[in-house]
């Protein structure tokens, strides 16, 4: 570090960035064997720290974005186990959500049906600004969705396009109360005000045409329910992340931008070139009251919401044609911009809601603006010139001060319960202690490398648990047995319980983890589902007793009404299917009880099994290309009978005159007594 600042401060700050990088990679590169090995001992206090002996449980739930596989991971804490994966904007085959009928309107969008996403952020839904372990709002950056995952299911149950937007990076920011979540986006495009959605525009009239958009989604306090409210039509800057204030500062939401200079090329170096760009900051509760007194327009939009009922366990889309917008020129109070250092990537907000760290990956310094001098600039008018009508700040006149030389490439800032901030250097691989009221650097820790963001439990709220800190790290060469060209991600667990940081654990993660949260498990864990209630099951081809299970033909399609139980299903023995028929298996799981998914797949489907929850109906499209017996089996191992638990489809030649016939066993109906659900 002392080596490199010098030279970081020397060299011309467009190219610093780029030098920074090499030279960081070079240190890694040959500090990763033996020093590694010293500097990251674990001691016998620290694996005690960790250990939840066989049959406890962890003391949190932590919820680590998967980036490019479109899922959220759970791990426990601080055990680092792996407890569940939970498909968003991903199909997954292992338990085919995305496959099977009722979830695929979920990842239905205005572009059709997009399986796959980029999830970056996690954020748990709030209560008096702090988490209270109802829901988990995650963004989709690829094609702009936020979605919600019901926490008492663990289960995506909500999914709602962003119209206007491309990029849904910086989102999604609960308001203290849920009143809003926000959701800005990465790209600016050119908006078509007249008839809605991106117009087509050419490249060259980047600077004049372009337009980002901040999203307003309304949530429900019972179930969550988003709405779009509106959307603010911001100046065509890249908007990277965002994050709210508290206390003082609970009225506003933070965004930092890039490429002020609306470069359209080469923006490794065109979106360098200002000394500057900005920390935007707006007054969401003044948003809501322009928009609701009149001053919003109204344009024309298409973009889907998907939710998921709870009685069908079906997702539904709507479609929704209007959206409306507020313009920051008239709208006065509402937004202003603070110059930042350039190329800016997090916006931390620390737990008094007074300081605003802006982590400038290029730059040598923290800057830590002040929301009271803010506050002050704004009354004394004491700007710096305006863009498209937004009135810019003067850097002194909202700077609290700035953390000299904390690190190579600062890119996130948490914070703990003792007035202390804690910051990744993406560059020099480390993780930085330092404190919010003198700004002096207390501790570095390095980690095992590149580390992105990292989470404390509530680090993000005003009421932190300084405890653990995980941090996440994007690269993790020779850190564990080599697994071919791509090797994992990891974090790492920290205790900053003490004075001086100390490495506890270090796990691996699936796919790229961005964000995370993290939230004390008695808040979350007594309100868990154990299995759905048969009673409630709506979904119009359940089938609630083996004696109406059924097997009807309406034209070329033939609709199996089935149910499962341990160990068979009800019917096991089809015939009358021809090929080229589509077949759906509706499987009703009777089950009601704990722990008892039945799984179901039949050979040559063309999707993927599907895991069907207690109580709960699953619908699986299959459509048989070749006459013969096509078996189908649970694949859930459920009972010691499980292997047996199997049936068999007969499918003959196209226009053969077999009959729809099923059954069970070798009587039919089955008796009700064999029926009968506990
Ligand atoms: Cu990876 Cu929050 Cu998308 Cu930083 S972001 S690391
Ligand atoms: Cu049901 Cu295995």
């Amino acid at each position: 570090m002392e080596v490199l600042d010098p030279i970081s401060r020397l060299i011309a700050p467009r190219l610093g960035f780029m030098l920074m990088l090499i030279v960081g990679v070079v240190l890694q590169g040959c500090g990763g064997g033996d020093e590694s090995k010293k500097s990251d001992v674990v001691d016998s206090e620290a694996s005690a720290a960790v250990y939840v002996p066989p049959g406890q449980h962890d003391e949190y739930y932590s919820f680590l974005s998967g980036g490019f596989n479109g899922q959220v991971s759970v791990y426990g804490l601080p055990s680092g186990r792996l407890l569940k994966v939970i498909p968003v904007f991903s199909q997954f085959a292992e338990n085919g959500y995305g496959y099977n009928e009722e979830s695929k309107p979920m990842l239905m969008t205005s572009h059709g049906f997009v399986p796959w996403d980029d999830l970056h952020h996690p954020k748990l839904s709030r209560t008096d600004g702090l988490a209270d372990g109802k829901f988990l709002y995650v963004n989709g950056n690829n094609t702009p969705r936020v979605a919600k995952v019901d926490l008492a299911t663990f289960e995506t149950v909500e999914i709602m396009e962003i119209p206007n937007s491309a990029g849904n990076h910086c989102s999604p920011y609960p308001t203290n109360n849920n009143e809003y979540i926000l959701a800005g986006t990465r790209f600016s495009v050119p908006l078509d005000l007249e008839k809605g959605g991106m117009g087509d525009a050419s490249l060259e009239e980047y600077k004049d045409k372009f337009r980002g958009s901040i999203s307003f989604i309304k949530t429900n306090e019972e179930d969550g329910h988003m709405e779009l409210d509106f959307q603010v039509l911001v100046p065509g800057f890249d908007y990277d992340l965002a994050n709210g204030g508290k206390g003082p500062s609970e009225d506003w939401v933070f965004f930092t931008t890039y490429n002020t200079e609306k470069s359209r090329t080469l923006k490794e170096l065109g979106a360098s070139q200002n000394d500057r760009d900005y920390l935007a900051a707006i007054n969401w509760k003044l948003a809501a009251k322009y928009a609701a007194e009149g001053k919003a327009h109204e344009m024309p939009a298409n973009y889907y919401h998907n939710i998921k009922d709870h009685g069908s366990h079906q997702a539904k889309s709507n479609v929704i044609k209007k959206v409306r917008y507020l313009l920051p020129e008239e709208c006065p109070g509402m937004m202003y911009l603070i110059p930042a250092p350039k190329s800016p990537h997090g916006i931390d907000v620390d737990p008094t809601g007074e300081y605003m760290v802006v982590n400038g990956k290029l730059a040598s310094s923290l800057p830590v603006f002040s929301f009271s001098k803010m506050q002050k600039a704004i009354e004394n008018k004491d700007f710096d010139g305006e863009v498209n009508g937004i009135p810019v700040f003067k850097y002194e006149s909202v700077l609290y001060g700035e953390v000299k030389e904390p690190g190579l490439g600062p890119l996130h800032t948490e914070f703990d319960d003792k007035g202390n901030g804690y910051s990744t250097m993406f560059v020099s691989s480390e993780v930085v202690k330092w404190n919010v009221k003198d700004l002096q650097v207390l501790d570095r820790i390095p980690v095992y490398y590149s580390p992105g963001h990292l989470m404390i439990p509530g680090g993000d709220t005003k009421e932190p648990n300084g405890k653990y800190l995980v941090v996440m790290n994007k690269i993790t060469k020779d850190r564990y047995l080599p697994t071919g060209p791509e090797l994992v991600h990891a974090a790492q667990l920290i205790d900053i319980s003490g004075d001086k940081m100390r490495l506890l654990l270090d796990f691996p993660t699936l796919a790229e983890p961005h964000y995370a949260q993290a939230i004390a498990a008695d808040k979350v864990a007594p309100n868990s589902v154990k299995f759905y209630k048969l009673g409630d099951n709506t979904h119009p081809d359940a089938v609630k007793k083996e004696s109406d299970a059924s097997v009807t033909r309406q034209g070329r399609t033939v609709k199996i009404k089935m149910t499962s139980i341990r160990s068979h299903f009800t019917p096991d023995n089809i015939e009358g299917v021809q090929v080229g028929d589509t077949v759906i298996f509706h499987v009703t799981n009777l089950e009601q009880d704990w722990d008892v998914p039945h799984g179901f797949a039949v050979m040559g489907a063309n999707n993927s099994e599907t895991l069907i929850m207690p109580g709960a109906t699953q619908s699986l499209r299959w459509v048989p290309k070749q006459p013969g017996v096509y078996p189908f089996y649970c694949t859930d191992f459920c009972s010691a009978l499980h292997q047996e638990m199997q049936g068999y489809v007969r499918v003959s030649p196209r226009g053969s005159n077999v009959p729809i016939k099923f059954s069970t066993g070798e009587k039919r109906p089955v008796p009700p007594a064999q029926a009968s659900v506990n």
